[in-house]
């Protein structure tokens, strides 16, 4: 529109110089350093505390993602909530709007590092990601000896856990630490999604299909065992309990509940 303004201005860094002079852009981006560091306390040190008890490597893991993930997506938020609220306090009031200043989507220089900066981060999510996924199915293929076979049922609306080695059932989750242990989960009637959530499992437990998935709780502690699929009326009962115990209270529990231990 009126570029011919600007026409004579010699590179677009010394444009760019120009905007980070501005007093307006000055404080905007203090608030937005400020911002930025409120969510890297948050990332790093309230959500771990407000997190379950992390029972497995696979849920360490997981609080590890949510950390680093909310400490790359800080200094974006931080911007721009930082010129959102600076924006906000020094609103316009009256009749007559000011009269704007120069655009910067137009400066390739603006352009260029806001491509790279957003491609960087989505790469390190990707890579990240991958690398979190491959060593996750690596511990699969390990454990598969060893590990104590949970035959894990979801229906309406209740959790029933089959332990055919030891030849009983129970609607409570125990297991015993430090043995890797394979969920092998199906439903009888809608879909439904079967939480452990101290352990950093979360998997669909589909009609009349099995799905097979493993994990080593590492640490003794209380489970939750929840459904994360709205299937139906009683959904939000549909949880249960659970302990990671040690071996000798897990082969007790196992003779109490009628069972028989290897
Ligand atoms: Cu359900």
């Amino acid at each position: 529109m009126s570029n011919e303004h600007y026409e004579m201005d010699p590179t677009p860094g010394e444009k760019l110089k120009a905007i980070f002079k501005q007093r307006d852009v000055q404080i905007a981006t203090a608030w937005g350093v400020l911002v930025t560091f409120i969510f890297f306390i948050i990332g790093g040190w309230i959500y771990p505390s407000w997190m379950p008890t992390a029972l497995s490597t696979d849920m360490k893991a997981i609080e590890r993602l949510i950390v680093i993930f909310t400490w790359i997506s800080a200094p974006i938020c931080g911007i721009v909530l930082g010129f959102s609220i600076y924006t906000f306090m020094h609103r316009h009031k009256g009749d007559t709007p000011p009269a704007d200043g120069p655009a910067i989507r137009s400066n390739p220089l603006v352009v260029g590092l806001w491509v790279i900066i957003s491609s960087a981060l989505c790469l390190v999510a990707v890579v990240y990601g991958l690398i979190e996924m491959n060593s996750a199915t690596a511990a699969t293929a390990e454990n598969k000896t060893s590990a104590l076979v949970v035959e894990v049922t979801g229906s309406q609306w209740v959790w029933s856990f089959n332990y055919p080695e030891q030849g009983f059932s129970s609607h409570e989750l125990m297991l015993p630490v430090n043995r890797p242990v394979e969920f092998r989960i199906t439903s009888v009637d809608v879909n439904h999604s079967f939480w452990p959530v101290q352990l950093g499992v979360k998997v669909d437990a589909n009609r009349l299909q099995t799905t097979v998935v493993d994990t080593t709780p590492n640490k003794i502690g209380e489970l939750e065992v929840k459904c994360a699929e709205l299937c139906g009326l009683y959904h939000t009962y549909m949880e249960t309990t659970g302990e990671v115990m040690s071996k000798a209270d897990f082969d007790n529990w196992v003779t109490t509940q009628g069972g028989h231990t290897a």
